[in-house]
């Protein structure tokens, strides 16, 4: 029986992703975008299909996480079987500089959502994109029995929202589930996330492009997975008998120097000749070490990553050198912030 999904954060990474599978399972798709002064919908352009036409599958909707009204008119409209509320102030460093707009986003967006599903009685299953960052520095492995030190505006916006998506559960028998991943990535990472920012600043210095890479802490450690398997994760999440919460990970940890090493490698590069330090992306408090365990996904789920960052390293290195020279200059050059 086909269903209908709804996904926040659909012009997004994950979203990206989870809309192409979502889609190739004969899903009928509604996303949540931002109305923005331009387009932002590169990462799901090759899924565009004109809703004039019959058998459109995707449809896009105008929204705002601060916007609880229009959430629950569209929730109303759309009836989803399915929503995954993948939405979110989503970057680390930002939530330093932005920690109401981070809370009232990525944390009461939760809250929004849940509530208008209630109000409405809605029987739909929902996934909180909940984050290994609420992890902090709680020592690795970190289990779903770990308990959370959240060390960032963007992590305790989270675990409220983490905790809000189990009291729904609990208190008013909603299939809400938390999927807290750790690290993914791919050549569709947002370009001022690390991994991106290296792999494409290595793809640049290969080509000429640019000379300089300036990065913060590269001793923080990372589980990097690959995103489009992740979205496959929280697809299975929604599938099961029961609602639960599930970490989602590679198990293995590398440093932002590891990282580095591979990226450059693979373009014929030697990072030392093009990395500089640059204070202004060091974080307030940083997060030293994450690596998750995934067993339970494992037993459950029957999930398991395939890519681990070495390759991972390589598919990201490779996209960019594939990718035509962009007319932007790199990220570091854009805007001159942090991160
Ligand atoms: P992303 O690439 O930064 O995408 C975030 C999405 O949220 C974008 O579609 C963005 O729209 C949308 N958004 C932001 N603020 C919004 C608002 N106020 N109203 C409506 N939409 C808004 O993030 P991602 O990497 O795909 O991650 C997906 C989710 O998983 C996020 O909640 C993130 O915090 C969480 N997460 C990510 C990771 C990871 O490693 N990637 C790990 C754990 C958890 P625009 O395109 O208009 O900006
Ligand atoms: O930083 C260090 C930085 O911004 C990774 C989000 O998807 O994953 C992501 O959060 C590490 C940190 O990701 C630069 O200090 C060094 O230790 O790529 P990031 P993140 O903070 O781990 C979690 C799971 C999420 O939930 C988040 O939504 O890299 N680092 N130099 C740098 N980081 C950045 N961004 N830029 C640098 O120049």
């Amino acid at each position: 029986m086909p269903k209908t999904a709804l996904i926040t954060g659909i012009t997004g990474q994950d979203g990206s992703y989870l809309a192409e599978l979502l889609l190739a399972k004969g899903y009928t798709v509604h996303g949540l975008i931002r109305r923005a002064s331009a387009f932002n919908t590169q990462r799901i352009d090759h899924l565009y299909q004109d809703p004039h036409e019959a058998g459109t599958r995707l449809f896009l909707h105008y929204g705002d996480l601060a916007d609880g009204s229009r959430i629950s008119t569209l929730l109303k409209r759309i009836q989803p079987a399915e929503v995954y509320h993948l939405a979110a102030q989503s970057h680390v460093r930002v939530s330093f500089d932005e920690p109401e707009f981070t809370g009232s986003t990525t944390g009461l967006g939760t809250t929004r959502l849940l509530e208008a599903i209630r109000s409405l009685g809605l029987p739909c299953r929902f996934y909180q994109a909940s984050s290994s960052e609420m992890f902090g520095t709680a020592p690795p492995p970190q289990s779903e029995s770990t308990a959370f030190q959240p060390r960032s505006p963007y992590a305790a916006a989270k675990l409220y929202a983490y905790w809000m998506t189990r009291n729904y559960r609990e208190a008013y028998g909603i299939f809400a589930v938390n999927g807290i991943l750790f690290n993914h990535e791919s050549p569709r990472r947002g370009e001022t996330f690390v991994t991106r920012k290296i792999a494409r600043a290595a793809a640049r210095i290969a080509r000429g492009e640019q000379q300089l890479l300036h990065l913060g802490n590269l001793e923080a450690r990372r589980d990097w997975g690959y995103a489009p398997e992740y979205v496959e994760a929280m697809w299975l999440m929604l599938q099961q008998d029961a609602p639960d919460d599930y970490v989602v990970a590679t198990g293995t940890s590398y440093s932002v120097h590891d990282f580095l090493v591979l990226c450059f490698e693979h373009a014929g590069l030697d990072w030392q000749d093009h990395v500089r330090f640059d204070e202004r992306y060091l974080r307030p408090c940083e997060v030293p070490d994450l690596v998750g365990d995934a067993a339970k996904a494992e037993r459950r789920l029957g999930w398991r990553p395939q890519v681990l960052t070495p390759q991972l390293a390589r598919i990201m290195v490779d996209a960019e050198l594939a990718a035509a020279a962009p007319e932007r200059p790199g990220s570091d050059a854009v805007v001159g912030v942090a991160p």
